[in-house]
């Protein structure tokens, strides 16, 4: 199976708290009808693109907990619980983590340290750990450990200032082509991977999705999906607008993995 040939998918529904979900800056939230809107469609793309998609029931006392990507690391050899930095997060752990004790045969933790899953994107080569100000040295470390146990190499990385998550700022095109905003066009921290510079007026595009063929990509983004389409790869547009009044897009509202 290819790299991005994912079949199953764990999403959490949207509490109606999460219109208090945490956000940079004096801004209204977003409504709880537009995101749970943004949300079906999320979980409706990836069932249309063949994934079996399980969708957890909200939590109210976790206003952030939608974003299942946070609090967990999955792979097909196994799982992994992190420990989100913010401290309104730190108890989504606990609720994520008999799900993927039902659905994973090994299922890791954290020995030390903070790290959010918004800050980890996997390649086919290793898996990249953004330092911010949610992933610490400690936390980067520990789960290095954790991922050498499942058979997989971690590399520390660092997160631009001002950018929330590592995955806020890139995603995967295809397995030899990452997208960027031009505060991550930086060679060395991306190997042997191309680069394509997302356009700083559309850096929201930049934490875009591949899944089985298609790159799943904020609306409003001529310019990056074009981008995108120029590799030949098929692209899908889907609504963020109000998740992203709590800094999220798309990588954040799902874990997704090759079943064995
Ligand atoms: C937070 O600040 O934790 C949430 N409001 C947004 C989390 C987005 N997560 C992600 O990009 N992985």
């Amino acid at each position: 199976m290819g790299f991005f040939d994912f079949t199953n998918a764990l999403l959490r529904k949207p509490a109606t708290s999460v219109t208090d979900g945490l956000r940079d800056g004096d801004h209204d939230g977003p409504a709880y009808d537009d995101v749970a809107r943004e949300h079906a469609a999320y979980a409706g793309a990836l069932r249309e693109l063949g994934l079996e998609v399980e969708v957890l029931p909200p939590l109210e006392s976790f206003p952030d907990s939608i974003f299942v990507e946070d609090p967990a690391l999955v792979f097909g050899e196994g799982a992994i619980l992190l420990n989100p930095g913010a401290p309104t997060r730190a108890g989504e752990v606990a609720e994520i983590a008999p799900e993927l004790e039902r659905r994973f045969e090994r299922v890791l933790t954290l020995a030390e340290g903070h790290v959010d899953g918004g800050d980890i994107l996997t390649t086919p080569d290793e898996v990249l750990i953004g330092l911010s100000a949610r992933t610490d040295a400690d936390g980067a470390k520990a789960l290095i450990a954790a991922l050498a146990v499942l058979g997989l190499s971690g590399r520390v990385v660092t997160t631009p200032p001002g950018v929330l998550h590592f995955k806020t700022g890139c995603g995967l095109i295809d397995e030899e082509t990452v997208a960027v905003i031009a505060e991550l066009d930086d060679q060395e921290m991306f190997g042997s991977l191309r680069r394509v510079v997302i356009p700083a007026n559309e850096a929201a595009a930049a934490n875009l999705l591949r899944v089985r063929g298609t790159v799943l990509i904020g609306e409003g983004f001529p310019k990056a999906r074009e981008l995108v389409e120029a590799l030949g790869v098929k692209t899908q547009a889907l609504p963020v607008s109000e998740i992203g009044k709590i800094d999220a897009g798309l990588s954040c509202m799902s874990l997704r993995w090759q079943a064995a």
